[in-house]
């Protein structure tokens, strides 16, 4: 009789064979390659859920996206059971069986289930979404036939944003006390508690109006849906929502920041408040321009100081003693590192690129702030935390400044998606912090001034060449590259550069910044330089900034 990974292997070969022999590895957020190539990985990330699923005998999450890439790309994501993004080590897991013959592929199987010790006889269960990419539906599928190839069950949510299905996936493996694992829950749940905090303030200089860059993606579909449990407590204006324009084109969160500038159809006055999404809305960014029409970016970092600071403000007013920490990566402006130590006092740790290198370090204090500098970003609480926020509120002995500050503190927490960045739940956070202080985007962009900086991206024949250490701050290969980049760092006062390849397209990424923005552009265009002399770059060398 043909066993189950026989029988996947068959359904493989029939029905989604490998038809491209490229490695695909799992990147920063999961695969990511052009949308044609993906069949198969698609069809084996659905066996590999399962098996996670009945290895940690909870539901996984599988999401269809690739977020800010082109419309022409398209990936996957694996959600773990706390909503956090797959363990490490089954990053490698993935890897391995997105990349074996399809003639391997059973016994690939086969040799994980014994790895891992996964009892087959448990029950897996599996939560599918996609975004809005003209293939995702196709690929989607794909990784519903590896599921039942499995004989597991799922749940196929449609669309979603990638953070709404990663609340729902911890809304399922905590039997419901995070949420209720439907839209109506997630609305619900964020809606009630940025009513509740909106409620009874006053201001003067706040504005409860907000046009959104939704990117032409999925999080135009579900803000206008939140919108309508949000009421007019908050008036949204959402354009680039997938009626004409392409997906991610000329608009959305990394186009806003890489760019330094309004996306296509933004046409606003001055001071008003402009947000943009990526595609799967699990990034979000402010900005407006002022009266001399000059563009105000308020990034990831700016949310983080902003949301930090304003909780830091609510622990306090708890009288509780919560360690509260913020997490950034090496894209952190200069400016809002030194602004988090020296005016806002709060321990700041550095990780590499990736929200799950984020995620993990801010699990190590009460209240952890994470956000990297293109909006990418939330705040977890600990266990222990939210049980002392719970109780401070209802303590009777406490004094009502006290309960009022734990109350105001625990009603946030709702507001929180704290499975991972959600541009729906971080757009309601800041509003609520702007609202609560009374200001404008021009007050909050006066906390600090971002050095100059600029971001840019080189090809090179393989990206893998560059390795890294110190939270990427620093190239250990190839040779000589380090040593390029630090002498030419050495030129430009307030100097800073670093190169990393990317995880989520074929690119090594450059940074840099600088006091001037033409010191920054010059710095970035000659460490790319060298990225391209010392690391194989292919096609043309990089150009000089215009002048
Ligand atoms: C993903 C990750 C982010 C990361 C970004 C860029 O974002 O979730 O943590 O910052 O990719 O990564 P890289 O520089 O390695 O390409 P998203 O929004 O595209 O899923």
């Amino acid at each position: 009789m043909e066993s189950i990974t026989d029988l996947a292997q068959k359904i493989a070969q029939e029905k989604h064979p490998r038809k491209v022999d490229k490695v695909i590895q799992y990147g920063t957020a999961g695969f990511r390659t052009r949308a044609e190539n993906l069949d198969h990985v698609m069809y084996r990330m659905g066996l590999l859920a399962v098996l996670r699923s009945k290895e940690r005998k909870a539901t996984i999450g599988v999401m269809i996206t690739a977020s800010h890439n082109p419309e022409e790309d398209n990936g996957v994501k694996l959600i773990d059971p706390h909503g956090e993004m797959l363990e490490a080590s089954w990053e490698v897991h993935a890897t391995h069986i997105a990349n074996v013959p399809d003639d391997g592929l059973a016994e690939s199987l086969r040799t994980l289930i014994q790895k891992e010790n996964i009892d087959m006889s448990v029950e897996g269960y599996i939560y599918v979404a996609k975004d809005t990419r003209p293939s995702s539906s196709s690929l989607s599928q794909a990784v519903m036939d590896g599921v039942s190839a499995l004989k597991t069950n799922a749940k196929d949510y449609g669309l979603l944003t990638t953070p709404q299905l990663h609340y729902m996936v911890t809304c399922k493996n905590t039997e419901g006390s995070y949420g209720t694992d439907t839209e109506e829950g997630y609305y619900q749940k964020l809606s009630s508690a940025f009513k509740l905090l909106h409620k009874n303030v006053s201001w003067t200089k706040y504005s409860p109006v907000t046009v959104v860059d939704a990117a032409n993606g999925v999080g135009a579909v579900k803000l206008k849906e939140m919108q309508k449990y949000i009421g007019e407590t908050l008036k949204i204006t959402v354009y680039n929502d997938g009626s004409s324009g392409k997906l991610n084109l000329q608009c959305g969160a990394d186009y806003v920041k890489v760019q330094q500038k309004g996306p296509i159809g933004c046409n606003a006055d001055a001071g008003v408040k402009l947000v943009s999404f990526d595609g799967d809305a699990d990034r979000i960014v402010f900005y407006f321009f002022d009266k001399d029409g000059k563009f105000h970016l308020l990034d990831g970092d700016k949310i983080a100081t902003l949301v930090a600071g304003y909780l830091t403000n609510l622990v306090t007013q708890s009288g509780l003693k919560l360690k509260l920490g913020l997490v950034q990566t090496a894209y952190a402006n200069g400016s809002s590192t030194k602004y988090i130590r020296q005016q806002l006092k709060i321990p700041v740790a550095c990780v590499p690129t990736g929200v799950k290198h984020l995620h993990h370090k801010a699990l190590e204090y009460d209240v952890g702030v994470y956000f990297e500098a293109n909006g990418h970003g939330t705040v977890v609480f600990s266990d222990d935390a939210m049980n002392q926020v719970k109780k401070a509120a209802s303590d009777e002995s406490r004094p009502e400044s006290e309960r009022k500050g734990a109350r105001n503190l625990s009603t946030v927490i709702d507001v929180i998606n704290q499975t991972v960045g959600d541009a729906i739940s971080d757009l309601l956070l800041v509003e609520i912090v702007l609202c609560v202080r009374d200001w404008s985007l021009e007050d909050w962009d006066k906390a600090y001034t971002d050095l100059p900086n600029r971001q840019l991206k080189v090809k090179v024949k393989d990206r893998t060449v560059i390795k890294t250490s110190d939270a990427e701050r620093k190239a250990d290969s190839p040779p000589g590259l380090q040593e390029a980049v630090d002498s030419l760092v050495e030129k430009y006062p307030s100097g800073r550069s670093f190169v990393r390849p990317s995880g989520t397209e074929d690119v090594v990424r450059v940074y840099a910044e600088a006091e001037t923005q033409a010191d920054a552009d010059m710095l970035g265009y000659e460490v790319s330089v060298k990225v391209y002399e010392l690391a194989g770059g292919v096609g043309d060398k990089p150009s000089p900034p215009a002048k």
